[in-house]
């Protein structure tokens, strides 16, 4: 017989259900103070229901220069599939990739043992994004706490290249026209360094800002991404594989993933 996932939560998926503004848990949202240790504060969101078990945990950095508004749609998309979500301001807006890595790290600890949603979360389910230097950052991250279950690298920006001693489930997610982070430079040669379970999709026609406007193909991918490695949940495995087709009219400039998982 089948044993039941103890972290799968949420209705059966289906393609209308991962691409809708908004999942089936209502989201409690918070402000970070910039008093916190080792980041910059930022914005909490999690599920407000204490009857779903416990939830995992990402962090997410903006780019350089920016602030968390920038991308902080993708907070309560995500925590409304079930995950709490740590937005962070970096201690300065000029961080390098290295350092937003370790933010990253020390905003997962902030919420696990001091924020308003310590509660909810299992310690031993999370997980790390970013846009450009911020996800440069996640790899960094990464690189150093091979206990995360997943990344998520949006238009990633890293003057390192090779990321092969990561064996975290990443998924990297470029832009075909990003001249600020080229895919050519940046999400190919990343992607094809990891070691572990991986996938890169390519936005069609996108620049390196498509992370700052709500996408709903990135927003599927990057909900399936966190519900299959950090909820262990094969529901959203659909999603993943095969994956989004390229051609004709498509969003899709190309993806590759190691399927099956
Ligand atoms: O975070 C980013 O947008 C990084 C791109 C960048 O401006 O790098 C130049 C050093
Ligand atoms: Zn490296």
């Amino acid at each position: 017989a089948q044993v039941a996932n103890p972290y799968a939560k949420g209705p059966n998926p289906t393609e209308a259900s991962v691409t809708a503004t908004t999942g089936p848990f209502a989201v409690t949202t918070s402000n970070i103070s910039s008093l916190v240790s080792g980041f910059g504060g930022g914005r909490l969101y999690y599920p407000t229901a204490t009857n779903q078990g416990t939830y995992g945990a990402i962090a997410l950095s903006p780019g350089f220069t920016a602030g968390w508004s920038s991308i902080d749609w993708l907070g309560p998309r995500l925590a409304s599939f079930g995950f709490v979500v740590i937005g962070i301001e970096t201690n300065s807006r000029y961080d390098y990739p290295p350092s937003r890595g370790e933010q990253l790290l020390a905003a997962l600890d902030w919420a696990v043992e001091d924020s308003p949603a310590a509660s909810r979360i299992d310690p031993t389910r999370l997980a790390v994004g970013g846009h450009s230097m911020g996800g440069g950052g996640s790899l960094e991250a990464a690189s150093d706490r091979p206990s995360l279950k997943a990344v998520l690298p949006l238009a990633p920006w890293n003057s390192d290249k090779t990321w092969n001693e990561v064996q975290v489930p990443t998924l990297i997610i470029g832009g075909e026209s990003d001249t600020v982070a080229p895919v050519g430079s940046h999400s190919t040669p990343f992607y094809n360094s990891l070691s572990g379970e991986k996938a890169f999709l390519e936005l069609n026609n996108a620049s390196h800002f498509f992370p700052q406007s709500p996408n709903n193909l990135v927003a599927k991918l990057a909900i399936s991404w966190a519900k299959r490695w950090v909820d262990n949940d094969t529901r959203y495995s659909q999603f993943l594989c095969p994956g989004p087709a390229s051609g004709g009219l498509s969003e899709v400039q190309a993806y590759r993933q190691t399927c099956p998982f």
